[in-house]
């Protein structure tokens, strides 16, 4: 049987080849003599599209079956990463179609180089929403993952001198070939205008929205494919376009432009996603954005219920939406709207369908990041809509009045519309009281949720808040990203963990303190570390020792996330070693990645603080090599690949209570890192699976914080009474990292020493503490690879499988595999 086997991967291999070749003549026109790696590339992605391309019409085939509930995936993000790895490793063909391609000359790693990766997110929101379709088509879930095809994605990152600047994401510039265009799949969206009533032939009272202008919406679907189980699922995103009626008034005219301006106007919807991911400026593009997108995903569900042929009132049990954050919240009023003005729903049934219908997942807790909308900018582009959120919530605050006689302060705190100074909708209102299910995302933040910013909600109806703790898939951040220590763990148990990571992962534990697996899984980890050395000597020209402990943050650049509490560690210990006390320093490489806002003003210049310390330590003779300090520029899903598998150490330092979750933590510690984290979002959990001992745990808890600041929080007394952390801050208001210059820290120094608002100074001490812990610790290298393989072995429960299990049993009430 074992030649069986072989023959039928040289044929596989032959098919695929030979498959290859038509593609690269048929799809784009070239001989194997002209191609170039691009081609090879695009007719290797055909070729592996075509492999999804039959599962992917009878999933959509099977979506017909009435009995099916539908999973609807909201989100104004998808950060899916590189396609083409991924589907060869799902399909199962990643062997052969590295042979095939071997034998036509080319090197598979160069190919997969190629893809330009469609960067449609911010970071962890994005990329949560590309494992769960992942699981989803894993755990063979009919679901449709709804979002915006943006023309530009999260920009570009380079560094130039220190600092960062932005490049616009010209991802679709050489062809998409994952992308199937279906110009027939379209819907119409309305936008501004003004609302008139009527009354309908039956007498009814009715109101027609008469809007400013209308757009078009054709669906892109993007095929995701099931790990090794025949299963494709959908990644359906919307694209903006001018309707068809053409303006011929203003073409009559022989005003041309005029024409064409309603073009331009249309495309601009969908062109380029906000690049922030906390504090959102209220703009109006991005609320027509949001609308756009679940207005046409709710048109499709409407017409994917009237192709199943059921009736309105099936709906819940048709199809069921989750909404990934409030930015596709605007759903519970479009839904109302369709019910009531277009099928002719009365309220009371079609609130009842709606809140059936709707799951929201919260992920922050900051109140800067909690999305709010103008009173008056709302009702300038959403008029109908604005008329149904008001009539939601009269109904609603009339229960609450009911139920808390009196209380008219919980009716303000309660209310949709925020009615203090400049009034605005609170869309996480909207979410709650239209949906059956609220989470969060790990279980301290769903413990907060309840405790503060729904608590209200919370008191009201206990039972539908869940914690749906996140999780990341397992075949892209192990098995593709890190094949070394793949191939490790399945001859020692089987392959069998790819997909049941939370049962099998820990027969791993058995080989802890076996010293030839110890010695193997060491000289994994060096070789990841050697491979991203060279990485960093060609991209950023550092040359940094793959013996030296690889301690990594990477991650979008905010206060809260704390890169500056990394930093003041580092200027510590350049300190020490300007003193000549060395002793205990051990030799370190800090790593860093990760993108700022454009308009973050303060997290640009932490960027610029990290190059700065990073040049003057590597370049200072006095430090010798001891420690070196890396900026990774454009950190993203590719150059992630080359990151997390490297790591010895991964920094998840928030302030307590300020992360919901986290992912990145999962990702590192899946591929052995040891974690020095804070009592924050999903590193409890973490640690509670991996043990204390195999864990670095430091800082106040989120109670303390909120303690120390109401208490009257003072910085600036810290910084006296801490040597080190005065002489750090120093250093860097002295001009020591930027040439004299005592100006350009300046805002960062004065921000810490009279607000430090994420209470980084109060941390100092025990982040120190904590990492002088790592550095003792890595010094004994067989008891760190048994803590890294028991942080391996333990991490099963951090599947993107089981946080998609539990929202099937607990939210959404369909079956999974
Ligand atoms: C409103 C707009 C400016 C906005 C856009 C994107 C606001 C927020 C975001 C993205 C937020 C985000 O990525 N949140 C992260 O979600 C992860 C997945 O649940 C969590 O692990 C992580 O802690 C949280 O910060």
């Amino acid at each position: 049987s074992n030649t069986l086997v072989q023959n039928e991967s040289i044929n596989k291999t032959e098919e695929i080849k030979d498959s290859i070749l038509e593609h690269l003549c048929f799809n784009l026109g070239k001989s194997p003599r002209i191609a170039t790696l691009h081609d090879w590339y695009m007719a290797t992605a055909y070729a592996a599209r075509e492999r999804m391309m039959r599962n992917f019409v009878s999933y959509t085939e099977k979506m017909q079956n009435k009995t099916l509930k539908i999973v609807g995936y909201l989100s104004a993000e998808f950060l899916m990463g590189p396609h083409l790895g991924n589907a060869l490793i799902n399909l199962g063909i990643e062997n052969e179609t590295k042979k095939a391609i071997e034998q036509l000359g080319i090197n598979l790693n160069d190919v997969l180089e190629q893809e330009e990766e469609p960067g449609l997110g911010n970071g962890g929101l994005g990329r949560l929403a590309a494992c769960y379709l992942d699981s989803l088509a894993t755990l063979q879930v009919p679901a449709v993952g709804y979002g915006i095809r943006y023309e530009f994605g999260i920009f570009d990152q380079y560094i130039r001198d220190g600092w960062q600047v932005e490049a616009t994401d010209k991802w679709l510039r050489n062809g998409n070939p994952w992308e199937i265009v279906k110009p027939e799949l379209n819907y119409t969206v309305k936008l501004g205008g003004h609302t008139e009533s009527y009354t309908d032939d039956k007498g009814k009272y009715r109101v027609k929205w008469i809007p400013a202008s209308e757009i078009k919406g054709i669906a892109y679907d993007t095929p995701v494919p099931g790990y090794k189980n025949g299963v494709t699922g959908i990644l359906r995103l919307w694209k903006s376009e001018a309707v068809e009626s053409f303006d011929f008034h203003a073409f009559d005219k022989g005003d041309y432009y005029g024409a064409v301006h309603e073009k331009v106007f249309s495309e601009n919807i969908s062109k380029v996603l906000y690049p922030n991911d906390v504090s959102d400026e209220g703009k109006r593009l991005r609320l027509s954005q949001q609308y756009f997108f679940v207005s046409c995903s709710l048109q499709n569900a409407f017409h994917i219920l009237h192709l199943r042929g059921l009736s309105i009132d099936e709906f819940p049990e048709s199809m069921t939406f989750q909404l990934n954050d409030t930015h596709p919240s605007i759903a519970i009023a479009e839904m109302m709207r369709l019910l009531i003005d277009e099928h002719q729903v009365g309220w009371e049934k079609a609130w009842d369908i709606t809140k059936k219908t709707f799951a929201y997942t919260n992920h922050t807790l900051l109140p800067e990041a909690l999305e709010k909308w103008s009173l008056p900018l709302f009702a300038n582009v959403l008029p109908r809509l604005l008329e149904i959120i008001y009539e939601i919530n009269s109904r609603f605050l009339l229960t609450i009045r009911d139920k808390y006689p009196g209380d008219e302060d919980r009716v303000r705190r309660m209310s949709i519309i925020d009615e203090r100074g400049n009034k605005s909708v609170r869309m996480a209102h909207l979410a709650t009281i239209g949906s059956h299910a609220i989470n969060g995302v790990s279980a301290l933040h769903t413990k907060l949720l309840k405790q503060d910013v729904l608590h209200d909600f919370y008191e009201l109806e206990p039972d539908i808040f869940f914690n749906v703790t996140n999780g990341v898939t397992p075949r892209r951040w192990i098995k593709l990203y890190n094949p070394r220590l793949t191939s490790l763990i399945t001859t020692h148990i089987g392959e069998s963990w790819v997909n049941h990571l939370e049962t099998d992962l820990v027969k791993l534990e058995q080989y802890a303190d076996d010293p030839t697996f110890q010695q193997a899984w060491h000289d994994v980890k060096r070789q990841n570390k050697t491979d991203l050395a060279h990485l960093i000597q060609a991209i950023v020209g550092t040359k940094v020792n793959p013996d030296s402990l690889f301690d990594i943050q990477v991650k979008r650049i905010h206060e809260y996330k704390r890169q500056h509490l990394n930093v003041l560690y580092i200027a510590h210990l350049y300190n020490r070693i300007k003193q000549k006390r060395t002793d205990g320093i051990t030799p370190r490489t800090f790593i860093f990645g990760g993108k700022a806002a454009p308009g973050y003003v303060m997290a640009k210049l932490i960027i610029k603080l990290i190059n700065s310390v990073g040049e003057t330590i590597n370049n200072d003779p006095d430090v010798n090599g001891l420690i070196k300090v890396v900026f990774f520029p454009d950190f993203n899903v590719k150059n992630g690949a080359h990151i997390y598998k490297a790591a010895d150490l991964s920094e998840q330092i928030s302030t307590a209570g300020k992360e919901a979750s986290g992912t990145g933590n999962m990702k590192f510690a899946m591929n052995g890192a040891l974690t020095i984290g804070t009592f924050d979002g999903a590193n409890i959990e973490i640690m509670e699976c991996v043990g204390e001992e195999n864990f670095f745990l430091f800082g106040l808890h989120a109670a303390e914080v909120a303690e120390t600041k109401s208490n009257g929080y003072r910085p600036y007394d810290i910084y006296n009474s801490d040597e080190d952390l005065k002489q750090a801050i120093d250093m860097i208001q002295s001009g020591v990292f930027s040439h004299g210059d005592t100006g350009v820290f300046q805002p960062f120094v004065d921000t810490l020493l009279n607000y430090d608002p994420f209470l980084v100074l109060k941390d100092f001490r025990a982040y120190a503490e904590c990492q002088q812990r790592v550095s003792d610790a890595y010094t004994n290298q067989k008891e760190w690879t048994k803590m890294s393989i028991l942080n391996v072995a333990r991490m099963g429960k951090f599947s993107s499988d089981r946080s998609v299990k539990d929202y099937c049993e607990n939210i959404w009430k369909v079956n999974h595999a």
